[in-house]
C-alpha cells in the first residue's frame, strides 16, 4: 500500500492519491508512514529523476501537487495533538527567491500540532517581510526553509537584520542544502526534518 502511494506521487496520479491515502488510513496504517514511507518517498525517487534529467519541471510539479493533495488527507491527524493554549509563536517562510513549498508547509504543519501558534508568511519572503512579521506578532522563534544554494545566504542576512534590530527571537533554519555547520557559522539552530524542527522549539522553550 505504501508503495503504491509512493508510485503515484512519482507518477504524478492526483486523481488516485486521495483514495489511496485514505485507503492506507483505514486499513490502519499510521499517518507518520504514510508521510514518510508513501508520500515523502514518492517525491525523493521523483527528486532523483529530477537530478540525472530524466524528468524536468512541470513533472516535478505535477508529483508535488500529487504530494500536497494526499497530504491534505492526513492533515488533520498529524496536527492531532490538542492546541488549546499556544506554547509560543513562530513565524515561517521560504526565503527570497526560493519558491519551494511543501517542506516548509510540514515543518508549519508539525510545529502547529505541538501546540504552536504558526504564522506562515509562504513563498519567496524578503528579509524585510520577515522581520516585519516578527515585530507584528512578538514572534518567540523565526523559522527559514530553502532549497536552493543560490538562497540559503538569505538566512544570513535574515539573522544578521534581527541582530541589528536587538530582537531576541530565537533563528530556525531548515532544508536541503543547509547544515548543522552553516547554522553555526550564521547563529541560528539547525533541524534535518520536521519532527526534529518540533524537537528543537519544544527543547528551547524548556
Ligand atoms: Co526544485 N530543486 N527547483 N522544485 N525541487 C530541488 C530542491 C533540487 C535539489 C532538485 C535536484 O536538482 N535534485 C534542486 C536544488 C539544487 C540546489 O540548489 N542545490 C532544485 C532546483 C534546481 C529547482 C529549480 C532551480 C529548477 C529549474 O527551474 N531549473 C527551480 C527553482 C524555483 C525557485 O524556487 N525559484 C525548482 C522548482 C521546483 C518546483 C516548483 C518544480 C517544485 C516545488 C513545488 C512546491 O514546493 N510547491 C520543486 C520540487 C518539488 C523539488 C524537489 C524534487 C522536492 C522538494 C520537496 O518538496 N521535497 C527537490 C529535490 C529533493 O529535495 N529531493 C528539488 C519533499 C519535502 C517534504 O521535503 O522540502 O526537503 P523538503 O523538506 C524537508 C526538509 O528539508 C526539512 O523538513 C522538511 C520535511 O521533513 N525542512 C526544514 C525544510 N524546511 C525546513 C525548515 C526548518 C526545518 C526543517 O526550520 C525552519
Amino acid at each position: 500500500m505504501l508503495d503504491k502511494i509512493a508510485k503515484a506521487v512519482e507518477d504524478y496520479e492526483i486523481d488516485d492519491i486521495v483514495g489511496l491515502v485514505n485507503e492506507a488510513k483505514v486499513s490502519g496504517i499510521e499517518v507518520t508512514d504514510i508521510l514518510n514511507l508513501g508520500l515523502v518517498k514518492g517525491m525523493d525517487a521523483m527528486g532523483k529523476k529530477f537530478a540525472s534529467g530524466e524528468v524536468f519541471v512541470p513533472e516535478v510539479l505535477m508529483a508535488a501537487n500529487t504530494m500536497q493533495a494526499g497530504l491534505e488527507v492526513i492533515e488533520d491527524e498529524l496536527i492531532a495533538e490538542g492546541n488549546v493554549v499556544s506554547k509560543g509563536t513562530i513565524v515561517i517562510g521560504t526565503v527570497a527567491g526560493d519558491l519551494h513549498d511543501i517542506g516548509k508547509k510540514l515543518v508549519g504543519m508539525m510545529i502547529k500540532g505541538a501546540g504552536f501558534n504558526v504564522i506562515d508568511l509562504g513563498v519567496d519572503v524578503s528579509v524585510d517581510k520577515f522581520i516585519e512579521a516578527v515585530e507584528k506578532n512578538d514572534a518567540d522563534y523565526i523559522g527559514m526553509s530553502a532549497m536552493l544554494t543560490t538562497t540559503m545566504t538569505e538566512m544570513d542576512k535574515i539573522v544578521k537584520a534581527l541582530k541589528a534590530k536587538g530582537l531576541k527571537t530565537v533563528p530556525l533554519i531548515g532544508g536541503a542544502p543547509v547544515n548543522n555547520g552553516y547554522a553555526k557559522k550564521i547563529g541560528a539552530y539547525y533541524s534535518h526534518d520536521a519532527v526534529g524542527a518540533v524537537d528543537l522549539v519544544k527543547t528551547l522553550k524548556e
